[in-house]
């Protein structure tokens, strides 16, 4: 038999600001970088999103019927600091403010993020996250953060999925390339660089400052499985590890760089330069557990490096491929999404093994879930048993891995409620509350509860047994 959720396990789910919130240019809110970029053709523009900003008391409401113990959901920097440093927006302070008091009024444990892929537009025409000041500025937006909401506010996560951002960032659209860049890969782990500076400065201010509170990072974490047994796929199985996951969380928890990342920057001609103090803050500073997000895992083969991409960022897989180290390939053994993604629940349980064996630190899911084409149905139904399945399967999963002797925080999948998807805009639907809305016709943005809205909330009613 397995063993049981701990009983104070943080149920709940994820959103980010600009997925959800809207108002993007309201009440003194600075352009964020989501509301400048050049959007996906066909998708919803990011003014409006699902009107959070002024609905959040009706969502935390919901979320509340649900009985979440959790919500996870990230600050808008430019909301905060319209200019990303420097002045203060006191609307801004008072929108979080609000949302966190709605939050314990319900008892509901706030989870922020402090960075969701929403860099300040101020900042970004400083060059982003190549200024090699970023980490100060990160720092500083910390600082007000911390000071604010510091007192009500327990759990902090630094970053959104950083390794995504440096591994396919030109498909999300977060890389800024200056100018002058002769090497592409020297450039993004400088860029990558700098945000674990900006994370270990962050966990480090934390601590100073709330000795209570605990942050962690974020990272998109997929085990990468070998496509065979040859033992050439092994050496690509560690490879796609190290450089997909472990660079990210070996710097966080150990303070160093993983060596066979290292080594594969060597071969590039690079290696990130350091900046001094750099090293000694990545030493010190420590994450109190770690926060992930999991969809789907990851596999490889060997790369003789002989293959020709004609352009790596054309798509995901391509993206996800490193040629010399290995290439991603598709698992013929796990079924997939309708958007294409692949299904893989014992792959989240030997994630979490994975990662509780490699740092001993208590692990945090921050995202999970499926996009899917939902539909309202006339009589203000969405019958979504997909999602269902799917969730149900990786909560099973989380069992298995707490009967493993992994430690287990909580399990805030992706979404709360329905969002603008990074890449599909709205029609790739996440949340268990519904929003109707179309892409380029905001409707009546009223709120509808799902199937899985009902199920999750015997889930959570039973402490993870239904
Ligand atoms: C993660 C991001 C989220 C969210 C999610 C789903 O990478 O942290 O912001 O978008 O993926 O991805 P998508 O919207 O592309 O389906």
């Amino acid at each position: 038999t397995l063993k049981p959720f701990p009983k104070d396990f943080l149920w709940g789910a994820s959103t980010s600001a600009y997925q959800v919130e809207g108002a993007s240019l309201e009440d003194g809110k600075g352009p964020s970088f989501q509301d400048t970029k050049k959007l996906p053709p066909g998708t919803a523009d990011l003014t409006v999103s699902v009107d959070h900003y002024h609905r959040y008391k009706e969502d935390i409401a919901l979320m509340a019927e649900m009985g979440f113990k959790a919500y996870r959901f990230s600050i808008s920097w430019s909301r905060v600091l319209p200019d990303g440093i420097g002045k203060v927006n006191p609307k801004g302070i008072e929108f979080y403010n609000n949302l966190i008091d709605e939050c314990l009024k319900y008892g509901i444990e706030p989870i922020i993020t402090m960075f969701h892929f929403d860099m300040p537009a101020a900042l970004e025409e400083k060059g982003s996250w190549s200024n090699a000041s970023s980490s100060e500025w990160f720092k500083e937006f910390a600082r007000v953060l911390f000071e604010n909401y510091g007192d009500r506010v327990k759990y902090w996560l630094t970053i959104n999925e950083q390794n995504m951002m440096t591994l396919v960032g030109p498909l999300i659209g977060t890389l800024r390339v200056p100018e002058a860049t002769t090497n592409l890969t020297k450039e993004i782990y400088q860029q990558n660089h700098h945000q674990l500076v900006a994370q270990a400065k962050a966990m480090q201010l934390c601590h100073e400052m709330l000795p209570k509170a605990k942050i962690g990072p974020a990272p998109n974490i997929a085990l990468a499985y070998p496509n065979s047994n040859r033992p050439e796929d092994i050496i690509a199985e560690q490879n796609a590890n190290a450089i997909r996951n472990w660079l990210y969380l070996d710097m966080a928890v150990y303070g160093r760089y993983n060596n066979l990342v290292w080594a594969y920057l060597e071969a590039k001609d690079a290696t990130p330069t350091f900046a001094p103090g750099d090293a000694e803050v990545l030493k010190v500073a420590k994450p109190d557990f770690i926060a992930f997000n999991y969809y789907t895992s990851f596999t490889v083969e060997a790369s003789d490096g002989s293959e020709q991409i004609a352009d790596k960022f054309a798509d995901q897989q391509s993206a996800m491929s490193e040629p010399g180290y290995y290439r991603s390939v598709q698992n013929q053994n796990l079924k997939k999404t309708e958007f294409g993604w692949e299904i893989d629940p014992v792959g989240f349980r030997a994630t979490m093994r994975a990662l509780y064996d490699r740092y001993q630190l208590p692990l945090l899911v921050t995202e999970n879930g499926i996009g899917a084409y939902d539909e309202l149905t006339a009589d203000g139904k969405v019958h979504d048993p997909y999602r269902i399945v799917y969730l149900r399967e990786h909560i099973v999963q989380i069992k298995e891995a707490i009967s493993d002797g992994v430690e287990m925080l909580g399990y805030n999948p992706w979404s709360a409620i329905d969002l603008i998807s990074t890449h599909e805009g709205i029609k790739k639907r996440y949340g268990f509350i519904y929003v109707d809305r179309d892409e380029f016709d905001l409707k009546t943005l009223k709120r509808y509860r799902k199937d899985s809205f009902y199920w999750y909330k015997k889930v959570i009613a039973t402490n993870g047994e239904n």
